[in-house]
This record gives C-alpha cells, structure tokens and sequence, in this order.
C-alpha cells in the first residue's frame, strides 16, 4: 500500500472511531509537504467514494487572513463535502458522533456552470453562481487539541465534519456578498460575529481561488456543486446542549442543537 493511503486510512479510522490522533508530522511523517498532504487528501476522498459517499462539493478553509496568519500561509486551503455529513436545518448534532467540534458560520454557492481554471475571477465565479445560501459548517479536526501543520490539516481534508445548509436560496446579483453581516449566536448569546469581505475580501473570491487551484491537478468547479467559501466568523467550541445560531443579513437564519 502507498503512504498515502496508509495516512488517508490513520485519519478515517481517527473520524470513525470518533478518537483523536497525533498530527502526521508529529513522527508519522514530518517531512509532510503541503503537495504530499493533497495526496493523502485524494486517498481520503477515494476511500469515501469507494465506500459509496456521495461528494457535495468542495470547500474552502484558511480564508480568513486572521487564519491564514495565524497558520502562517497565505494561500487557503480546499477540502471535501460529502452526503453523510450533511445535518437538516434545524437539526440536531449528537455530540458523540464528534471529537472535538467547533462550529464557523460560512456563505456557500451552489454552482450553476463549470468553472475551469486557470485565471477565473470573482466575477467570472458570480456569473456562474445560480444561487447563494447560509451555512454553518461543524469543523472537528482528528488531531489533539486542533493542533496541527498546514499539510497535516490539508491531509486531514480541512478539518471538515457536519454541515448545516440555510434552506433558502438566494440569486447572487441581489446581495453584496462582501458587505453581508453575520452573526453567530450560542444559546442566544453573540459569540462572534462578522462580515462576508473576511473571506479573502469577497466570498465568490474563494470559489475563484479554489478553481484555480483545482485547475493544478486538471480539475474544475462543477455544476451542480454546493461550495463552502470559509469561515467569516472564528470557530466556536461546541458543547452538549448548545442552541447554535447563525444569521445571515438577507439571507437567513441557520440553527442546529447539539445532543
Ligand atoms: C481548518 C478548517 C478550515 C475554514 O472555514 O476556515 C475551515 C481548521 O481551522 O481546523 O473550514
Ligand atoms: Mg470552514
């Protein structure tokens, strides 16, 4: 078997078993470059597909410049969404379904045309954007304490755990996406609270970024595909009991209840 996949599988039993493990570069392989650790993400991804998960869409991670200096990148980073992890509005996430989960609020677009790298924009990204929607997305690293490298983190497909989709879906021409307020509440209280320009200045940015970086291993934005551009607000520890918040300005309201 390949490294690759020996690391892909320390990190799905990691998500499975419900259990956190040391980061890769701890000993594992400390030598983990950033090129290395998408190879490990693929092996994660085909282990899925193979298992009969569905993929959702991409994602993107380390929007934020509080992030990516905080990461000491400064490039974001992509991952994978698939069915299982999807959560109805409204709905509830078991606690012991995660390790360690934090939750971030994040803009997504549901993609209308492909969009093929190199070179596409933002705007380009919004004249194939069919529509946008509210989100919060449960992030559960496998490594302890959410500590971890920049490759280890892209190995480990940004962190991605549960998801939870607004239900109301808006056409993009009608918002300045950048200028877009949330808030992020925890049984009514605000805990953080942001707007859409803190995803790399404008959430189709990321969509733009993300197929110009698919676009180095010949991939595409697809049709179809239901994007996470990035968390606008900082991630917040979950715990039992939670009533979790995020309001969007124009675009809605999304809720979940962690049991
Ligand atoms: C990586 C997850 C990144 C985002 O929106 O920035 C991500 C992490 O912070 O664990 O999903
Ligand atoms: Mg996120």
């Amino acid at each position: 078997m390949s490294q690759y996949k020996e690391l892909a599988e320390y990190l799905v039993s990691a998500e499975v078993e419900k259990r956190e493990v040391v980061k890769i570069t701890a000993n594992l392989k400390p030598d983990l470059t950033v090129e290395e650790a998408y190879h490990v993400q693929q092996e994660l991804v085909n282990i899925k597909l193979n298992e009969g998960k569905r993929m959702v869409g991409p994602k993107m991670g380390l929007t934020s410049h509080a992030k990516m200096k905080q990461m000491n990148v400064n490039e974001p980073i992509y991952g994978y969404v698939f069915d299982y992890m999807l959560i109805e509005n409204g709905g509830q996430v078991p606690l012991h379904e995660q390790i360690h989960p934090k939750v971030e609020a994040e803009i997504a677009f549901v993609i209308g045309e492909d969009i093929e790298g190199p070179g596409v924009t933002g705007a380009q990204v919004l004249a194939k954007t069919q529509y946008v929607l509210p989100a919060l997305e449960i992030i559960d690293s496998r490594y302890e304490n959410f500590n971890f490298t920049l490759p280890d983190v892209i190995a480990d497909n940004a962190s991605t755990s549960r998801v939870v989709f607004g239900t109301s879906l808006k056409k993009p021409e009608q918002f300045e996406l950048d200028l877009v307020g949330v808030t992020l509440s925890i049984n009514g209280e605000i805990k953080d609270l942001g707007a859409g320009a803190a995803v790399v200045g404008h959430p189709a940015h990321s969509v733009a970024m993300l197929a110009n970086m698919l676009a180095r291993k010949g991939e595409k934005v697809r049709k179809g595909d239901v994007i996470l551009t990035g968390g606008i607000t900082g991630a917040v520890m979950l715990k039992y009991g939670d009533v979790v918040s995020g309001k969007f300005e124009g675009l809605g309201e999304v809720t979940f209840t962690v049991t």
